[in-house]
């Protein structure tokens, strides 16, 4: 991509409404517009990253079994009325009606829609189990909708709604998404730390969310050093609830049963949430199935949330430095941004449009900055904007055939030939690619 004929609105300052860094951040760096209160419009950097983010997502939702669907946004409020939660979501949920004046609502999560569609194709327990997931736009009218993405009143949700026959095979599906959240985090670069939680309005009776660290997080974590270093390969609950772990006020010093040099103390974002809830929701919308003795009961059930569009705000609360974002590789925007330091100079136009259309025939994404601002300008947009590696083409250094390249992450800074820096790059893309499944 040509930066002149990109579109990248970066900005020197964050609007004064913006409290936390990844917010000032996002905006600076041009990746949202806030549209109306908790209401964004994804601009193209942005756009791009919480592509990353959804795909990697959806690539460990795949591998754990579960299939993809996509569901509507606006719901029938039928369903919502059938299983008791259309009152009991009050204000939170956006109540619409279409021509008719039938009642209609945004949805604001899909137990009702989805145990509805299992229910019309799904009878017997010869088709269990099953795990339906999908990807999309939700609403709730936030009281206080802040901190940028982080809590919008419309946000992107990967969620997803396990069918088993009883309560070991839906605890088995539990487990296994466990261990899906696990492995997923860890993909996007983030340690995550899994709570024994509340399951508030969604119901339930088992419910654990899944934090991820940051300095400069929203809850205060409390626990056991071990719990970052669960095996997602073997994780289960039974193996965690031997583990402390609290959020808040939640921890009390005189009762945390964790000596105090194994007891860490970090800030925490909510990025995921998941629960058992058995029977409530396939009683009330009549979803039954057919055991193998013939008899009819309710299917068990679980659902699963990761807050996709919130990841993005909560991975740059964890990737960044007083520049800008620093993003971890398998999630930047583009991998490299190419530097021409003078657009006036023939040879650095020269050796800059090779880079350029070499890394574009390798599929690397690269940003090649071709604007007429200084040096100074484009090295500090490049990190704001948090791209891992730049190519820098300078008039001085050129006449030796030499590149500056300089890596985000570390900061370190070295020279190589044009073509070692070529295959520096490709390599660097390879070593990542091949480290992702
Ligand atoms: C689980 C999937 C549910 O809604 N129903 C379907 C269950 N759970 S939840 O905890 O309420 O939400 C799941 C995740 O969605 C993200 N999230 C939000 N992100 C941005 N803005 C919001 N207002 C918001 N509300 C929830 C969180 O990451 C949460 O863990």
């Amino acid at each position: 991509m040509r930066y002149k004929k990109y579109f990248l609105p970066t900005l020197k300052d964050a609007p004064s409404e913006a409290e936390i860094i990844s917010h000032k951040l996002m905006i600076r760096s041009g990746m949202v517009k806030q549209s109306s209160a908790g209401i964004y419009s994804w601009l193209p950097l942005g756009f791009r990253v919480l592509k990353k983010i959804e795909k990697i997502v959806r690539e460990e939702q795949v591998k754990s079994g579960a299939i993809e669907i996509l569901m509507p946004t606006i719901q029938s409020a039928d369903i919502w009325i059938k299983s008791g939660r259309y009152d009991d979501y009050g204000k939170e949920m956006l109540r619409i009606k279409d021509r008719a004046g039938r009642d209609m609502l945004y949805g604001p999560t899909n137990e009702e829609l989805v145990t509805e569609i299992f229910k019309s194709y799904i009878s017997s327990y010869k088709d269990l189990p099953k795990n339906l997931f999908h990807i999309q736009w939700k609403f709730r009218d936030e009281i206080r909708p802040r901190f940028g993405v982080m809590r919008g009143k419309e946000f992107l949700m990967k969620d997803n709604y396990s069918f088993d026959l009883n309560f070991d095979a839906a605890k088995e599906s539990y487990n296994n998404m466990f261990r899906c959240y696990l492995r997923t985090f860890l993909r996007l670069g983030l340690t995550p730390i899994a709570l024994k939680a509340e399951s508030g309005a969604i119901g339930g009776n088992l419910s654990h969310e899944f934090q991820i660290l940051a300095q400069t997080g929203e809850s205060t974590l409390y626990y056991d050093k071990k719990l970052e270093n669960i095996d997602p390969s073997t994780a289960d609950i039974e193996q965690l609830q031997k583990y402390y772990a609290a959020v808040d006020d939640e921890h009390d010093p005189k009762t945390c049963p964790v000596e105090k040099s194994q007891l860490k103390i970090s800030k925490g974002i909510e990025v995921g949430h998941i629960f058992y809830f058995g029977t409530k929701y396939s009683e009330k919308l009549n979803a039954f199935v057919q055991t193998k003795s013939g008899s009819k009961i309710p299917v068990e059930m679980g659902s699963y949330g990761i807050g996709v569009s919130r990841l993005v705000g909560a991975i740059i609360e964890a990737y960044h430095d007083d520049k800008g974002i620093k993003w971890p590789k398998q999630l930047a925007p583009f991998f490299v941004s190419l530097i021409n330091v003078n657009i006036n100079d023939e040879k650095c136009n020269q050796v800059s449009e090779e880079i350029y259309n070499n890394l574009n025939h390798t599929n690397i994404d690269v940003l090649y900055d071709d604007r007429d601002v200084s040096l100074g300008v484009k090295l500090s947009d490049s990190d704001l904007i948090g791209i891992p590696f730049k190519i820098i083409i300078g008039p001085r250094d050129i006449k030796t055939n030499q590149v500056q390249i300089e890596e985000r992450l570390t900061g370190k800074k070295f020279m190589l030939s044009i073509n070692d820096a070529y295959n520096y790059i490709t390599n660097e893309m390879k070593v990542f690619s091949n480290s992702d499944n």
